[in-house]
C-alpha cells in the first residue's frame, strides 16, 4: 500500500499532458478539472483528471471548474514549483482567479502547473 507521499510522486510520474481543445470538448463532461482563459468559465483551455507539470497555455488561466469534488493545487511555476494555492469547490461552481474589483489579483494569468492532491474537498 502506498503512503500518501509516494502516491503523489507516482501521480507526478503519470501526469497527463494537456488535452487539445477538441479532445477536451469531447470528454470535458467527465474530466475532474476544466480550466479557462477568461473568468466565469469562458474560453476553455483544457481539462484534466490528474494534472500537468506544464500547462500549455502558460500564464493564461483565469478561471477553473472542479467537477470531481476533490482538491486541486495550482502552482505559479512549471513542474509544481513556486507559490501554490489549494482549491476545492462544489461540482459545477466556477472559481475565478480574478475578481473584477481587484484586477491585480496574484493568481490571474499566473498558473503554470497544476495537480489533483485529494479526492476530498479542503
Ligand atoms: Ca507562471
Amino acid at each position: 500500500m502506498l503512503n500518501t507521499k509516494e502516491h503523489f510522486n507516482q501521480l507526478d510520474a503519470i501526469a497527463v499532458t494537456e488535452l487539445d481543445n477538441e479532445t477536451a470538448a469531447a470528454i470535458g463532461g467527465g474530466a475532474g478539472l476544466e480550466v479557462f482563459r477568461d473568468i466565469n468559465g469562458k474560453d476553455r483551455i483544457g481539462s484534466f483528471n490528474v494534472g500537468t507539470p506544464q500547462v500549455k497555455a502558460n500564464d493564461q488561466i483565469s478561471s477553473a471548474k472542479i467537477n470531481d469534488g476533490g482538491t486541486w493545487r495550482f502552482y505559479e511555476d512549471a513542474n509544481y514549483k513556486g507559490h501554490y494555492i489549494d482549491v476545492s469547490a462544489p461540482k459545477g461552481v466556477v472559481i475565478n482567479f480574478i475578481r473584477p474589483s481587484q484586477p491585480d489579483d496574484f493568481w490571474n494569468d499566473r498558473i503554470s502547473s497544476l495537480k489533483k492532491i485529494s479526492n476530498k474537498p479542503i
